[in-house]
């Protein structure tokens, strides 16, 4: 919500000073309101902003990739429809994403161009590889999970294109998180060899969705200053930790276990403790050298390359019709 607008010291009129306007910016976030594309922001506001929601849309176009493996071989058709809607639903969070980034002055292609020279991150989550069928149900419930626990707060940021497209992101989530729970459960009461499969996935998923909050935060160098400006409600820590409280009772309704011997209520802290996480993996993930981390680049510059025939026939089909073309920059084929 926009209550400020450029006479009040926000926007980018001439009126008013830098100092006037930050002034006006700082008073805004400290009222809980929203700042939009119009308004004047600082310079590194505006870079987190960037780099965050990058990183948040690439990772759920390179999201589609673990599960897209097993479209093909679901095993009937109706785990076939549920898995193709949800790969589609990663399809259109990336599109909201690369939009509300768009807001902030960055074009696509230039957001792509960095995602495939390595220039920006997507989430360390997506370079573990999907073995079994039951690696579907687990990241439907872990990796849905924990970013859900993620984004949920984020619908509360202080940028409203970003805390927008995250209201429409998590109701989706919320269905995929539910539909892995339940693959699961059909897997743990079925067959021994279908319980094993589906507590192998767990075993498999468990840690590295514990990494997708980012690093402890005493190492998070961006928490602080994203906290204070409203972009993040709540630490990397806080949001693993309630994540951790979610699961363990949902993973004894399950049937399953989580795979960490240190893992037990603690009555003073009204928490579940846990076991310590493997940070030299999370860093070796994201110097790119997780296990999947080179196949699933290469195939999202591939598909990138495949695609540019669509981009430039939409931006032709746009011009004829008086439509905006986007430069060829892929927003008309968006
Ligand atoms: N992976 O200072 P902090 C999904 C980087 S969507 C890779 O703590 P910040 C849906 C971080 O960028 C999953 N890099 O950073 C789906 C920074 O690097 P830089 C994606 C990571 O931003 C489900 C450095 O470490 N969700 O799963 C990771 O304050 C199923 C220092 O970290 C989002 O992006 C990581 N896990 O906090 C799709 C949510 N963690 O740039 C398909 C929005 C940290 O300085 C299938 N993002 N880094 O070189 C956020 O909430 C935040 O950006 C955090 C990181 C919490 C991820």
């Amino acid at each position: 919500m926009t209550t400020l607008l450029p006479e009040a010291g926000r926007g980018e009129g001439p009126e008013a000073g830098d100092g006037a306007r930050e002034a006006a910016f700082d008073a805004a976030v400290a009222a809980d309101e929203r700042i939009e594309p119009r308004d004047w922001m600082p310079d590194a506001y505006r870079a987190t902003l960037v780099r965050q929601i990058a990183q948040h849309a690439h990772s759920e176009i390179i999201g589609m990739q673990p599960e897209a493996n097993w479209i093909t071989r679901a095993p009937s058709l109706r785990r076939k429809a549920i898995l193709m809607a949800k790969v589609q639903d990663e399809a259109g969070h990336g599109l909201y994403l690369y939009s509300a980034a768009e807001t902030l002055g960055v074009g696509r292609d230039e957001l792509l161009d960095k995602l495939h020279t390595g220039r920006q991150k997507y989430s360390s989550i997506f370079n573990y590889p999907t073995l079994t069928w039951a690696d579907v149900g687990a990241i439907g419930w872990l990796v849905d999970g924990a970013a859900i626990t993620n984004q949920v707060p984020l619908c509360r940021c202080s940028y409203g294109p970003y805390a927008r497209a995250m209201v429409r992101v998590c109701k989706e989530e919320s269905f995929h998180q539910r539909q892995g729970y339940e693959l699961l459960l059909a897997l743990s009461r079925g067959t021994p060899a279908q319980h094993a499969m589906a507590q192998d996935a767990v075993d498999r998923w468990w840690w590295p969705s514990l990494m997708m909050f980012g690093p402890p935060d005493d190492e998070s160098k961006h928490s602080a200053q994203s906290m204070a400006w409203k972009i993040k409600r709540h630490s990397n820590d806080e949001l693993r930790q309630r994540f951790v409280d979610i699961c363990v009772p949902q993973a004894e309704s399950l049937g399953l276990t989580l795979p960490d011997p240190e893992l037990r209520w603690n009555e003073e802290r009204g928490h579940y403790d846990f076991g310590p996480i493997d940070w030299s993996e999370f860093h070796e993930v994201l110097r790119g050298n997780g296990p999947c981390n080179e196949q699933r680049l290469g195939r999202r510059r591939r598909a990138h390359e495949e695609g540019a025939w669509v981009r430039e026939a939409a931006a032709a089909y746009a011009r004829k019709h008086g439509g905006d073309p986007g430069d060829g920059d892929g927003k008309a084929a968006a």
